[in-house]
């Protein structure tokens, strides 16, 4: 078995939950936020057969997509504030960050 673990935007979960559910994958989904733009995402746990993984990394890629976002830089700490002039900078955030993992044992009690 493995546990495939997805990190998507939050604009891309409800879609990709209505399409997980309807090909019949359990999935948990958590929400999470990002280390480096420091925003909500979302977090989907899916446990499954070794021989379906890649269904689901087909879902995956149909329901999540790229997106651009603007940053705004901090300032460094040693410069004076209003000497620093800093520009958005552009991120490509997604589709979709997936870690496929060995599941050694699944138990429900
Ligand atoms: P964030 O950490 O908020 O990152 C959002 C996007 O910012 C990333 O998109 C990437 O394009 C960019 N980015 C991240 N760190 C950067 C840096 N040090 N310098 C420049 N740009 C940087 P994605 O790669 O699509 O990642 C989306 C989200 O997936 C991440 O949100 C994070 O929550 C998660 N993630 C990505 N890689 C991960 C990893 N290796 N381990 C754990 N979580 C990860």
């Amino acid at each position: 078995m493995k546990l495939i673990l997805a990190i998507v935007q939050d604009k891309d979960k409800r879609r990709l939950m209505e399409e997980l559910v309807k090909a019949e994958f359990q999935a948990t989904m958590l929400a999470s936020t990002g280390g480096f733009l420091r925003e909500g995402n979302t977090t989907i746990l899916i446990g499954t057969d070794e021989g379906k993984v890649e269904n689901v990394l087909a879902i995956i890629q149909r329901t999540c997509h790229v997106r651009e976002q603007l940053v705004s830089p901090l300032p460094p700490v040693v410069e004076p504030v209003d000497s620093y002039i800093s520009a958005p900078v552009k991120v490509q955030v997604g589709g979709a960050v997936v870690f496929v993992l060995d599941v050694e044992r699944l138990v429900k009690i």
